[in-house]
């Protein structure tokens, strides 16, 4: 930043640290579990004013300014939490692409509104959207040779346990699964091969983890019965998007990763206690991160080891402790972490899994191949995956990395980003003191949550970028009332030293998203007409159907004209409208707005859309285009009359 750019006052601001952040972290309980690693911090160099340069270490943008007209380097794309929907930002410069919905209601495209869409949602007896809400905290993308083929991205509903999958030529959703007997469906990863199939190089499974205990069945029965409750991780076929399979196990789970060489999925778990309040949560010193081994998994179900759950078709095996109690059958490995862990992270070389310690101020290194050795039997105890365990500061979250043999970890109480060695860590856990583990801090604005780095989950990790995904912006924008917006910072973290490079914002509230390199995106331009089995393939189609009192009305539009001045429907008439967009203009898309109807979509070039209503008011409405498509936009309209009965 040039020194004229810089606001009047303290541009790092850290004060709020000390007062708001930490007070409301209190009500939340976190501080209970924090106040000793708090007094072991305050003396280290993360706390010392001389480290604590805020935004003195931000730079001139210049390098990295994408000027008008000139594209990005690279898409984000990221969760949107609690708005339900997935966003594409571009990278360096932090602009809004686009806007996927996905488990939320969404007007301008349609999403919700339409048949299509809600084919896809699924629906209630009334006909509409089975659920209006959902929850992402998790994008990834499917793989191939270890690195993203742009095929399909797919991402978890933590509010009403489904997964999407998002088409990589499009960027809009064509699938989503419910979960049986999931609640709190957090963590999501594709796997990235076969873990037995050497041909199969490329994502064919998509996980799913289970944050909160429930009765199994969730029916009614067991209410009060905390002790049953359990928790199910998900294998979903990526193709189909069926649920293959599920996994009971000890505990719960938060984050999900996987092994590039297909053999593992993991989970971090952080209430390995089984706790009902989060007093309950947190008594352990250690949780653990759980590991399946995806073969013995799969040749478990296959011999017909496992029961189903209530109305649930789906498999599901034993992975709890009990059952699994010798390494060379077991299906899963339960490596004990250091208390209420968040976040698993696997480096880009393949080597280590990373659990940030969240409660702890740790971040512990588990060795992928260390855990394979152990489902050999080669190991004591689960303990020994372990191989690092660096302190890296108060509320570590999530870790990326560069490819280069650092990791960066969030850490939400000291808003910082913190960069250290892996490999030094290691040798700090063997005993080395002079080991250099930490190399760089950076204050971010504030509380961060998700930090990720550019291609970071893939082999092909190029440590150019980390976009700090952060928890409160506070006085980073305009004040807009009550409710911020949250900042999204990104670092250029490809010298020795983090610099932060600009805030953007975005809207409440994104956890996880990925940075994917612009080559790897392909999409195309406009839809073929022939996709679309209803196509209305008559641009001049003035067609109504009658069948009793089902009306379908076929709709063409044309810039900047429906095919129908105007049609007559019958109050009482169920009406469908089906419209195709006969525009081959790359991003000339019509909308179709229904007043008093409730009714609003768009239909890209040659695409179709359709919406299904009752005719319940009579009178003139005018369904009009609300998408800006030509000079006569504001004209182009076509007159529904419906007659009283
Ligand atoms: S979680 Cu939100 S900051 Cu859902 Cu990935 Cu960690
Ligand atoms: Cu068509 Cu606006
Ligand atoms: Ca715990």
């Amino acid at each position: 930043m040039h020194e004229h750019d810089t606001p009047p006052a303290d541009p790092s601001r850290r004060s709020f640290l000390g007062k708001s952040a930490l007070a409301g972290l209190a009500g939340a309980g976190v501080t209970m579990g924090l106040t000793a690693c708090q007094d072991k911090q305050s003396t280290t160099p993360a706390q010392t004013p001389a480290n604590a340069q805020g935004d003195a270490k931000s730079a001139p943008h210049g390098k990295f300014d994408v000027p008008p007209g000139q594209l990005d380097e690279y898409y984000i794309l990221s969760s949107g939490g609690h708005s339900g929907d997935v966003r594409i930002y571009g990278l360096p410069s932090g602009r809004t692409i686009k806007e996927i919905p996905v488990f939320n209601i969404d007007c301008m495209v349609g999403w919700g509104i339409t048949n299509e869409s809600k084919a896809i949602l699924g629906t209630k007896p009334d006909g509409s959207a089975k659920f209006k809400t959902g929850d992402t905290h998790h994008v990834h993308g499917s793989y191939r040779d270890g690195t993203y083929d742009g095929k399909y991205f797919w991402v978890n509903d933590k509010l009403n346990s489904r997964v999407a999958r998002i088409r990589g030529d499009t960027m809009e959703c064509d699938k989503i699964t419910q979960l049986p007997n999931v609640q709190g469906h957090h963590g999501l990863f594709p796997d990235k091969r076969d873990p037995v199939k050497a041909d199969i190089n490329y994502t064919t499974r998509v996980f799913a983890g289970a944050e909160f205990h429930i009765p199994l069945p969730n029916q009614g029965a067991g209410l009060t019965d905390t002790a049953a409750y359990g928790c199910l991780f998900s294998c979903l076929d990526a193709e189909t998007m069926e649920v293959r399979w599920q996994v009971r196990v000890d505990g719960n789970m938060d984050l999900v990763a996987t092994s590039y060489d297909g053999k593992l999925a993991a989970s971090n778990q952080y209430n390995t206690e089984n706790g009902v309040h989060y007093e309950d949560m947190m008594p352990a010193e250690r949780d653990a991160c759980v590991f399946f081994d995806i073969a013995r998994v799969e040749a478990a179900v296959a011999a017909g080891k496992f029961v189903t759950i209530g109305d649930s078709k789906v498999p599901v095996v034993d992975g709890r402790s009990q059952a699994n109690s010798d390494p060379k059958t077991a299906l899963t490995c339960y490596v004990p972490v250091p208390k209420n862990p968040h976040g698993v992270n696997i480096s880009p070389d393949g080597k280590y899994f990373v659990c940030a310690g969240k409660l702890s101020p740790t971040c512990t290194v588990i060795a992928n191949d260390r855990v394979q050795a152990w489902f050999r039997g080669e190991l004591k105890s689960p303990r020994d995956c372990v191989v690092g365990e660096p302190e890296v500061g108060l509320g570590p979250l999530h870790t990326g990395f560069d490819g280069r043999g650092n990791a960066y970890t969030s850490l939400f109480l000291d808003s910082q980003i913190v960069k250290w060695n892996v490999e030094a860590a290691i040798k700090q856990f063997q005993g080395d003191k002079s080991a250099k583990v930490i190399l760089d801090r950076i204050d971010v604005h504030y509380q961060p949550g998700h930090g990720y780095t550019s291609m970071g989950e893939t082999k092909e990790a190029d440590g150019k970028f980390f976009n700090s995904g952060n928890k409160f912006s506070k006085d980073r924008f305009l004040p807009v009332g009550p409710l911020h917006v949250e900042t999204e910072q990104l670092i250029d973290i490809s010298g020795d030293k983090m610099v932060l490079l600009h805030d953007h914002t975005a809207y409440p509230e994104p956890h996880d998203a990925i940075i994917v390199r612009r080559d790897v995106i392909k999409t195309r331009q406009i839809y073929d007409m022939k996709e679309f089995p209803h196509a209305v393939l008559d641009p001049k189609s003035q067609k109504i159907e009658r069948n009793g009192k089902k009306v379908t009305v076929y709709l063409a539009s044309q810039a900047p004209a429906f095919s129908m001045r105007e049609f007559t429907i019958k109050q009482g008439d169920e009406v469908t409208i089906i419209l195709t967009n006969h525009d081959k203009v790359e991003d000339l898309a019509h909308g179709f707005a229904i007043p008093q109807y409730d009714i609003c979509f768009i239909v890209n070039p040659q695409e179709t859309k359709s919406v299904t209503f009752k005719a319940d008011k009579p009178g003139v409405f005018w369904c009009y285009c609300p998408h800006f498509c030509h000079a006569l936009h504001l004209e182009m309209r076509t007159r529904m009359i419906v007659e009283k009965s």
